[in-house]
Parts: structure tokens; C-alpha cells; sequence
């Protein structure tokens, strides 16, 4: 596995890792119920104190918390250190209300780049490796989550943000990158200009690390075909950590958390309680080892679910398959559920690039849906006769998919605005 694998930890036993959590749970619990009045308020509410948790199973004594929650102690409620101890601050985009914002110390730093670390190492990263990191810099914690990583294990680092196409591709090929860090969106587009310049035997790409955005297995495939690489997830979110707090290993087989910091719990949304190994529901995180912003019982609204079967590479932390979308992500339109990543397979499986976009509309009381999809490939330069086609082709697809009518229209490559390097799927006007 190499010496940057981080062996006594990733391979220790589950009833370990119990141990180290159920005694992080106490002190994390004690420190928040000390320093950080809103936690005590909640928790003097529902009549528990911090000598009430005694084992890791008394974590469903204490109550959730939701990203309204943070919004509400928007700047600095929810911190556990005073502002001198804290060294960086990470932020959402808000972009769906007030921003959510999230302190480290450079301990938390430290357990951060930790995790980043252990992603490239299960991609196969050592010291001889140069990562192209195009994931966004700043706020966004894509970019400085990779690149922390890819220093803690010695890799020469390319801090290339995101944006400009040409500049990336040139510096992927003067640099010999070979190991690609951005949304499997960009890393999609990235592909497909690789193969429109002919430029794919200048590379020397053996793997991906994409997350951030929900992808598909066929995605994965196609990037992974047309790149000639092994396209890794990585998972994480602003509140809890960034990219790292679930990675997956050379098996490709769900995504490893990073258990000695994070306590994973997967609940049923409706009902909040426990659901078993196997079973969709929630995820729900307690970063317990974070000292500036450690969050307790944490709900994600990202749906998967959890195993703690050991992995055939060795690793024993538990892993979550691959995201099957958000609480928040089923659109009702003319009273059918729809999910977009059912869109998504849909125009996988015709031929497409999943860059696409859902226009949602009301006129006259009813639903409109319009599918508005990147053009790629052969379809750039074709005439008018074959796009009409293609766009007959994915309606008839979608109607029997979803068994409604969408309007589909296939518009020019890179048209489709991105947020943080992460595709918009969804325009919802009917909310509006
Ligand atoms: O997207 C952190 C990140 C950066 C993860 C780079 C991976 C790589 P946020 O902007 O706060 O943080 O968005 C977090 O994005 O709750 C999920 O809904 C979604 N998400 C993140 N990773 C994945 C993934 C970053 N691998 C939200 N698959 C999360 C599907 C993902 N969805």
C-alpha cells in the first residue's frame, strides 16, 4: 500500500475506532455543554447532561442539528474556541440562504489534511505524483482540502482553481500531472476537450478524485474510458469538513470515513431514528475531534447508506455508497417525483455529457419541465436535422423514464452556469 498509507489507523480494528469515538463523544459532548451557550440551552431543554452520555449508543440522547440551526448562529454561535485560537474560516455559497460558515484551528487543519492525505494515498498518490487540483480555491474548501492533502503526502501540487480550460490543459501536460481533483462535471468537460484537441497521448493522468456534486456509475465509467484513469469519489460538506470525510479506496466500493474524527449515523428523515447497515436513510455526522467547530448529530440531508464490512483492501473504517441524492433533491412536477439523477442516466445512456440543466416552470396552473442539455462531441458541428433528433431521442427517453413530457434543448458547450465548479442542475421558477 506504500508508506504514506496511514496503516494503524485506517486498519484498526472496529472495536477500536468504538472506543476512540465513545470516548471523543464524552469530551465533545462535556466541551460544547461548556463553552457554547446554544448547545447547553438545547440540551438543558430536553433535560440531558453531559454525564448522561456514558457509551457511543447514548448519542441518540442528544439532539439533532440542522443547517437552519447554523444559519441562526450565523457568524459565531456555534463556536467552541475563542476567535484567537481559530486560524482559517471555510464558507457555503449560499446561494440557498445566509451563508453557513465554519472555523478551524490549525489542529483542525491538520486533522483535515489528515483526511485529504489518506483520499490521494487510497487513489494511489505517493511522493512521486503531481496533483492537478482544479477544484475551486477560497471559500469553497474543494480546492484547499485537496492541497493541504497533496502537500501532507508529498506530492507536487498544482494549485490551479478553477475556470480556464486552455490554461488547465496546458499545465496538465508541461506539469505531467497525474492525478486530476475537480467535480466529476468539470472532469467530464475536461475529457471531452482533451479528445476534441487530440491531446490525450500528451498526459500522463492515472487517477481521479471527484466529489462534491452528486455523479453516477456511468459517469464514471465514461470519464474514466475517455481520460484512461481510475476516477475516485470523495465526499465531504462545509459544516462537518470538506472533501475527506469519506473517500474511496482502489476497490471502488463506497467511500471510507474517516472514523477516528467523525461519528457516522444513518437515520430514517421521517422518523429520526436508526435505520440498519444496508438501509437508505439520512446521513448524519458528530465531528467530535474538531476543536474550533465540532457539530453533534449533524443531519446532512444526503441520502446513502452505511456498511461496516471490512474492505477487501484492508481498510476497516466504515464506508457509505455512492450519494443517492439529497432529502431536499425530489422535485414534484405534474405530481410525479423526480430526481435528477434520473435525467442524468437518461442522457448518460443517449450519448450525452451530464451537463444539463432543469428549467422549472408554472403557466396556467401547470408544470412545464425543460431539459436543457450541453451539446458534446460529433453533436457540435452537426446540422440542424441531427440535433432535432438527438432532442427527440432524450424526450422519449425522459417520457419513459419519469412519464411525463419534458421540453428538451440542446445548447452550446459550457453554457450551462456552474457554481463553484459544481453544475446548477436546477431551476426552480415555480418557487419564485
Ligand atoms: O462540496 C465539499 C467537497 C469539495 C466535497 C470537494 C468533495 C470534493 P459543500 O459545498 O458544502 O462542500 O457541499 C456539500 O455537496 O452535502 C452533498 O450533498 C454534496 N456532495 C459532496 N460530495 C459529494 C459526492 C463540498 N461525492 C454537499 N457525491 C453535500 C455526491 C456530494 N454529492
Amino acid at each position: 500500500m506504500g508508506k504514506y498509507f496511514q496503516e494503524d489507523i485506517e486498519t484498526m480494528p472496529q472495536s477500536e475506532i468504538k472506543k476512540i469515538q465513545e470516548q471523543g463523544l464524552k469530551d465533545v459532548v462535556k466541551r460544547v455543554y461548556e463553552n457554547v451557550p446554544f448547545y447547553a440551552k438545547k440540551m438543558d431543554e430536553i433535560g440531558v447532561t453531559p454525564d448522561d452520555i456514558k457509551s457511543l449508543d447514548d448519542i441518540t440522547k442528544l439532539p439533532f442539528l440542522t443547517k437552519d440551526d447554523l444559519r441562526d448562529a450565523y457568524p459565531f454561535g456555534l463556536l467552541a474556541r475563542p476567535l484567537k485560537d481559530c486560524v482559517r474560516i471555510h464558507s457555503t455559497s449560499g446561494t440557498t440562504g445566509k451563508r453557513v460558515v465554519d472555523f478551524y484551528t490549525q489542529k483542525d487543519l491538520d486533522m483535515w489534511s489528515d483526511c485529504t492525505a489518506r483520499a490521494l494515498v487510497a487513489a494511489g498518490a505517493t511522493d512521486e505524483d503531481v496533483v492537478h487540483v482544479c477544484y475551486g480555491y477560497g471559500l469553497f474548501t474543494g480546492g484547499s482540502g485537496l492541497h493541504d492533502g497533496s502537500h501532507k503526502v508529498g506530492c507536487l501540487t498544482l494549485p490551479m482553481s478553477s475556470g480556464n480550460t486552455d490554461r488547465q490543459l496546458q499545465f496538465m501536460q508541461d506539469m505531467g500531472a497525474t492525478i486530476l481533483c475537480c467535480t466529476p462535471s468539470y472532469a467530464a468537460y475536461l475529457a471531452e476537450s482533451i479528445e476534441k484537441r487530440g491531446i490525450k497521448g500528451n498526459l500522463k493522468l492515472k487517477a481521479g478524485i471527484f466529489g462534491a456534486e452528486a455523479w453516477s456509475e456511468d459517469m464514471r465509467h465514461s470519464i474514466e474510458g475517455k481520460l484512461g484513469i481510475k476516477a475516485h469519489d470523495i465526499y465531504g460538506l462545509t459544516e462537518i469538513e470538506g472533501p475527506g470525510v469519506s473517500f474511496e479506496c482502489e476497490e471502488q466500493d463506497g467511500m471510507h470515513i474517516c472514523e477516528d474524527y467523525f461519528i457516522p449515523e444513518v437515520v430514517d428523515p421521517e422518523t429520526l431514528e436508526p435505520v440498519p447497515d444496508g438501509e437508505l436513510g439520512e446521513l448524519v455526522f458528530t465531528s467530535f475531534a474538531k476543536e474550533a467547530f465540532p457539530l453533534i448529530r449533524y443531519r446532512t440531508k444526503d441520502i446513502t447508506y452505511i456498511t461496516h464490512e471490512k474492505c477487501k483492501c484492508g481498510r476497516t473504517h466504515a464506508r457509505i455508497h455512492r450519494l443517492m441524492g439529497r432529502t431536499d433533491d425530489m422535485l414534484i412536477i405534474k405530481g410525479v417525483n423526480v430526481y435528477p439523477s434520473q435525467v442524468e442516466e437518461v442522457l448518460i445512456k443517449r450519448g450525452m455529457e451530464p451537463n444539463y440543466q432543469l428549467i422549472i416552470d408554472r403557466i396556467d396552473n401547470s408544470d412545464t419541465l425543460d431539459v436543457h442539455v450541453e451539446k458534446s462531441g460529433m453533436l457540435i458541428n452537426s446540422d440542424y436535422e441531427v440535433i432535432k433528433a438527438k432532442e427527440r431521442e432524450i424526450v422519449s427517453g425522459l417520457k419513459s423514464m419519469l412519464g411525463i413530457y419534458a421540453k428538451v434543448t440542446l445548447v452550446e458547450p459550457n453554457s450551462i452556469p456552474r457554481s463553484e465548479g459544481k453544475a446548477v442542475r436546477v431551476i426552480d421558477n415555480r418557487k419564485i
